[in-house]
């Protein structure tokens, strides 16, 4: 799976329903007058952000949404049936812009935030509502307004739960080409993913999503490298995934390159929760892995895990922690909003 945070959709509101011609035909009553009811109005499209979407992949196979058109008017003055609205449910963070990508048209932040982007077409009159005292039997009708089309662009900015950071070819494709579906490109060269990347790790209902970003050096925050600029898309993980090779000669320093990187980056990505990984440990011996663990905790105080993408040793025990560190930042964001509702009372 690519890194899908672009979509262009179709969407189209629904055409109201033509204004009827009809005259009452009753036995015992002449002339009894038009009654044509008036046309029924058209679907609205609104878009609504829906709190369980992380991506937007559902658009990469359903590109067309219309709303049902209003039905045509009928004879007894009745109005015809108004056209059924689209709602079309997309994750938080989702902009919409013009075909051209020129204009912001919307902008959706908040969760169950709904939003009207096209009005259905107006139903047309029926032939009762041109009934005057100078035109007492009116033959003319209107048509119901056509719906409104627009081609959008649809664009989320990458809100994964989990991103991968860590020195180039520490092996953070590889990862996640092992825990999701997406197929990043590997190599054994330094900074083979250039654009970051994202999967879904499906995990019992449990599922999230983690992003892969290019790899950082020593001074990416001035720009050396690919620099800082794509961690701006894992500014909104909740967890942060230090991927450090087994391999790597000094363990220690390799951790405090990325660290340091991290801190003089800012925005808070310091602060965030930090899961420390081994990665490669097949091409390790168990020694050397139990040396580097313990050169890490001794200067780091920081626990590694310890994984293989090549034999998937490590990788379930690897989610599960990611799992239940998830629950608990979630469960802790609840409790605050919680104690400020509290508060507010
Ligand atoms: N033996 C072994 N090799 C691995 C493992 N994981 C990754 N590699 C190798 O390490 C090299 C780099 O892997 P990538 O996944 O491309 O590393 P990366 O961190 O994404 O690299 P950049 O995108 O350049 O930052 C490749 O040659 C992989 O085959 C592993 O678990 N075991
Ligand atoms: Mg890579």
């Amino acid at each position: 799976m690519k890194f899908l945070d672009e979509a262009k959709i179709f969407i189209r509101s629904g055409n109201g329903g033509h204004g009827c011609l009809s005259f009452r035909r009753e036995a015992n009553v002449p002339l009894g007058g038009p009654d044509g009811g008036n046309g029924g109005v058209g679907g609205d499209i609104l878009f609504k952000v829906q709190n369980n979407l992380n991506t937007l992949i559902d658009f990469r196979y359903k590109q067309h949404f219309k709303a049902k058109s209003g039905l045509p008017g009928m004879g007894k003055n009745r109005t015809g049936q108004t056209g059924q609205d689209l709602v079309i449910k997309v994750p938080q963070g989702t902009q919409i812009f013009t075909h051209d990508k020129k204009s912001l048209i919307a902008d959706l932040k908040d969760i169950d935030q709904e939003l009207l982007i096209l009005k259905g077409g107006k139903g047309g009159r029926g032939n009762a509502s041109f009934k005057s005292s100078t035109n007492r039997a009116p033959r003319n009708i209107q048509k119901g307004e056509e719906g409104e089309e627009l081609w959008v662009w649809l664009r989320l900015k990458l809100i994964a739960d989990v991103g991968i950071v860590g020195l180039p070819n520490a092996g953070k494709s590889s990862l996640l080409s092992k825990i999701t579906a997406a197929k990043p490109k590997v190599a054994d060269y330094p900074f083979t993913t250039l654009t970051p990347q994202i999967g879904v790790v499906y995990d019992n209902e449990r599922d999230f999503v983690i992003a892969d970003i290019p790899g950082l050096i020593e001074g990416a925050h001035i720009g050396v490298g690919l620099g800082t600029k794509f961690l701006g898309h894992i500014e909104r993980c909740s967890i942060l995934l230090h991927l450090i090779d087994g391999n790597c000669k000094n363990i220690v320093s390799s951790y405090f390159a990325i660290r340091n990187e991290i801190n003089l980056y800012g925005f808070d990505l310091d602060k965030k929760i930090e899961i420390v990984v081994i990665s490669k440990s097949d091409s390790i011996t168990e020694e050397q892995v139990e040396m580097q663990i313990n050169n890490l905790v001794s200067r780091t105080n920081k626990k590694p895990l310890v994984i293989s993408s090549l034999t998937g040793q490590g990788c379930k025990k690897l989610i599960n922690k990611i799992n239940n560190t998830l629950f608990e930042v979630k469960q802790n964001k609840q409790d605050e909003q919680e104690i400020k509702n509290e508060s507010f009372i």
